[in-house]
């Protein structure tokens, strides 16, 4: 049955809310009335869509607030927005503020039969759930949830763990547009970065975070470098960045890497590369291996939290053990080296991409949790 389906999501940063947006792009398309309460439009939402509406949070500035009260005009929008589109379903995505804020406005709307549902992304449990003082807050958020979700088995287990709970927690794994993200190989824009046609390049895209591991991408790329011609290319930008230029520099490495900054059309830069580096400490999915995978790139990742349940281990990628540079640097190596089996990592991951995650049937998923939790509130 078609809903109107409340989105409260982070609109600029991060893979939840470009989950979040494109799930509230497809929902939208069959037919489903989305609206999306944010502080700024979504910047995946560049096309206009007759299903969707964008309700802005605009926080008063009033000299009195030290802190202007963001999560309290959200809630409030969220409740005026529950009353006068009679919303079924309101769905956070991130724990905090977006799960609490939707109960908050659930409480303050008139309209008392709305379900709420919570995507938990990862950070919101690994990094903001390990702070002492938000763990009430996170807690709140999931008790008051009439269904939660987590992006990964290793999330929805870490949750239990970092909680001390044993919540019943939905997995349902993320996806990509595959209009966008399609096996593809286009060296044009090689040349753009100087790149020669023999060289294998190594891309490597986050946010430069510190849980990325910025460092142990470098040491892994200056080990596999040794007698091979290759380059590296990083997309993105963050904290760690003018600390990743130090150690490429000191590990005279620095002319291989090519720094690209951040980019929001990363398929094409996906479509030049050859092999795909993410050794995260900390990963609840890594949206960005599943983008590799649809273009065609294999990748070799960390066996952080998630990773492991989107690369099968010597079947679509690598698999290596958290911090263990050698291990990385050995299986990129080997990659580099033989085209045979980058290609046949490629074409199971395509495939894997079509049968394990194909978009279709993840919006499915939601749309069965969307009828299972409102007629729990009709019954
Ligand atoms: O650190 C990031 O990559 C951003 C972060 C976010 O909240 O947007 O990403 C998290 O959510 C993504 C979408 O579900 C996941 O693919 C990422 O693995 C997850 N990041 C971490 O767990 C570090």
């Amino acid at each position: 049955m078609k809903k109107a389906i409340g989105i409260l999501c982070y609109p600029s940063v991060g893979g939840s809310g470009v989950v979040a947006t494109e799930l509230g792009m497809k929902l939208a398309d069959r037919g489903h009335d989305i609206h999306f309460i944010t502080s700024s439009v979504p910047f995946r939402l560049t096309d206009y869509h007759p299903n969707i509406t964008v309700h802005l949070v605009e926080v008063n500035q009033y000299s009195v607030f030290k802190y202007p009260p963001y999560d309290i005009t959200l809630a409030s929008k969220v409740a005026e927005v529950i009353d006068v589109y009679e919303l079924d379903v309101i769905h956070a995505h991130y724990a905090v503020p977006h799960a609490v804020c939707a109960e908050l406005g659930r409480e303050m709307a008139k309209r008392k039969d709305v379900a709420v549902v919570t995507t938990l992304h990862g950070t919101d449990i690994t990094v903001i759930g390990q702070d002492l003082e938000m763990q009430p807050a996170i807690r709140y958020g999931i008790e008051k949830s009439d269904a939660v979700t987590a992006v990964s088995e290793s999330l929805a287990r870490e949750t239990n763990t970092t909680l001390g709970s044993d919540y019943a927690i939905d997995v349902i794994h993320n996806f990509i547009d595959e209009s966008v993200y399609y096996p593809v190989r286009d060296n044009r824009l090689r040349s753009h970065f100087g790149i020669e046609e023999d060289e294998t390049v190594v891309i490597h895209i986050s946010n430069f975070r510190p849980v990325k591991r910025l460092e142990d991408t470098i040491r892994t790329f200056a080990l596999a470098l040794e007698g091979r011609r290759m380059r590296l290319l990083l997309v993105g930008d963050g904290p760690e960045m003018g600390q990743t230029r130090r150690l490429a520099k000191e590990l005279g490495v620095l002319d291989r890497v090519i720094f690209a900054g951040k980019q929001e059309h990363v398929a094409q830069l996906l479509a030049l590369s050859d092999i795909h580096l993410l050794l995260s400490e900390k990963e609840a999915f890594g949206l960005v291996v599943l983008e590799a995978m649809a273009v065609g790139v294999p990748s070799v990742v960390s066996d952080a939290g998630g990773l492991p349940e989107v690369v099968r281990d010597g079947e679509t990628g690598f698999v290596v053990p958290r911090f263990d540079v050698e291990a990385a640097a050995a299986r990129l190596g080997r990659l580099a080296d033989e085209t045979e089996l980058r290609e046949r990592m490629a074409e199971e991951g395509i495939r894997d991409c079509r049968l394990r995650f194909d978009s279709n049937e993840i919006v499915r998923q939601y749309e069965h949790l969307y009828d299972r939790v409102c007629d729990r509130h009709d019954a």
